[in-house]
């Protein structure tokens, strides 16, 4: 029998993990197994969920004060639900999230499943061919203070974060569809920076315009908006849900990379003892559902996760599977005394992102990505950030300190 394995956190005050589980593994499948009759029950075999273990939790990362808890896998027969990430959640922890003592750590996923999940189209490897850059981490910069600004002002804005030196540029998570820089124009407006950085400097520059509307026309927006010359799209996916990604994702037509930002997703990972552990949802979800890039709170900067969570995301991201690794983008409050911490936690094949530690530069927001890159640019070539001699890097080190 194929089999989705579930991993689960559950609490129990009376540690009877066994009953909990085996209610679980009967509850989520064929329901009273018990009362079914002898004949019924040959039937329904096949369908039955399965406890296929029961452990101690690592104290470290779910310990609950004064609690008991236990890490419980599940069998889950793949004929009963269809191979989709909806069809999947739901069988796995749809009413069950509910339960308030119970958290979904991983699901090991049949390769019957796998590989129905469309994964990325381009993934690391795809976005450093596009970029044309090898060798060190890519860096992203995001606009800030978009809302309520022109398309020139915009314009503005993007030309200094291009002028220093970023691989990407995206939307702040924050700019819908609105009257001032409605979506083809501010990415006409955009892209001709970036066909000036091509021309003068031969360096490209990926404009990730923020992919906005309803569920309905995010394809068309999404088509739209590459005629008019994006060349990746950030999508609020835990807005909209995982098969609105997957969607995008299979969509021939859509031939831009996706960037996944995690807004929305702290109300899913944040708790201890319910929701979906980080290293699933942000890691192996997204990964299958089509995110080329995906975006994630770093240890150390203005909206942290514990290490070992982001560091597991990046490994579920990377790690070989049937489908492209992406990449791990470390984000909010990332500066550039932070690079060396960034790339001995997470390696070279990330993006490295910022939007405060690029704008909020003493010499302005162009000087901003320029420290950046010769934070990277040190980092790679082994020299410590405060013997670089580079003064945007040194203006940048005085101003936000180091961290390694
Ligand atoms: C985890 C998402 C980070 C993000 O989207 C963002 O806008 C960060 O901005 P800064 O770098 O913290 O200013």
């Amino acid at each position: 029998m194929t089999m989705c394995i579930a991993h689960y956190a559950i609490w129990d005050e009376r540690a009877d993990f066994l009953k909990k589980a085996t209610a679980i593994a009967h509850g989520m499948t064929v329901g009273t197994w018990t009362e079914l009759s002898a004949t019924r029950k040959s039937e329904m075999e096949k369908h039955l969920g399965v406890v296929l273990d029961i452990a101690p939790l690592d104290e470290t990362e779910y310990a609950i004060p004064n609690a008991r808890g236990a890490r419980v896998s599940i069998g889950y027969p793949t004929i009963n639900f269809s191979a989709d990430i909806p069809a999947l959640l739901v069988t796995v922890f749809g009413k069950l999230s509910l339960d308030g003592n119970i958290r979904l750590l991983d699901i090991t996923l049949s390769d019957a499943f796998l590989k129905q999940c469309p994964g990325a189209k381009y993934g690391i490897h795809g976005i450093r061919d596009r970029t044309g850059v090898h060798g060190r981490p890519l860096l992203m910069s995001i606009f800030k203070s978009v809302v309520g600004y022109d398309l020139q002002e915009l314009r503005e804005q993007f030309a200094q974060q291009a002028y220093g030196g970023v691989d990407l540029i995206k939307d702040d998570e924050i700019l819908f569809e609105n009257p001032l820089t409605p979506l083809e124009k501010r990415v006409a407006a955009c892209q001709t920076v970036c066909e000036d950085m091509m021309r003068h400097h031969g360096h490209t520059v990926l404009y990730a315009a923020n992919l906005t509307g309803k569920t309905s026309l995010l394809a068309t927006n999404a088509r739209r908006a590459i005629a008019a010359g994006a060349s990746a799209l950030l999508f609020n996916v835990f807005a909209y849900g995982l098969d609105a990604l997957c969607e995008l994702a299979s969509d021939r037509s859509i031939t831009v990379p996706l960037v996944a930002h995690p807004a929305c997703s702290g109300a899913i990972v944040s708790s201890t003892q319910t929701g979906i552990s980080p290293a699933l949802l942000l890691g192996k979800l997204l990964r299958i559902a089509g995110a080329d890039l995906v975006l994630f709170p770093s240890p150390y900067g203005s909206v942290t996760m514990p290490r070992s969570q982001t560091v597991s995301i990046a490994h579920e991201l990377t790690t070989p599977s049937v489908h492209r690794p992406v990449f791990p983008v470390p984000s909010a409050g990332i500066h550039p005394g932070l690079v060396p911490a960034l790339l001995k936690d997470f390696g070279g094949d990330i993006v490295i992102n910022a939007g405060g530690g690029i704008h909020g530069h003493p010499n302005g927001t162009t000087a901003g990505a320029q420290a950046f890159r010769q934070a990277i640019d040190a980092t790679v070539a082994g020299i410590p950030l405060h013997d670089a001699p580079y003064e945007h890097l040194q203006a940048a080190l005085a101003r936000w300190g180091t961290r390694t």
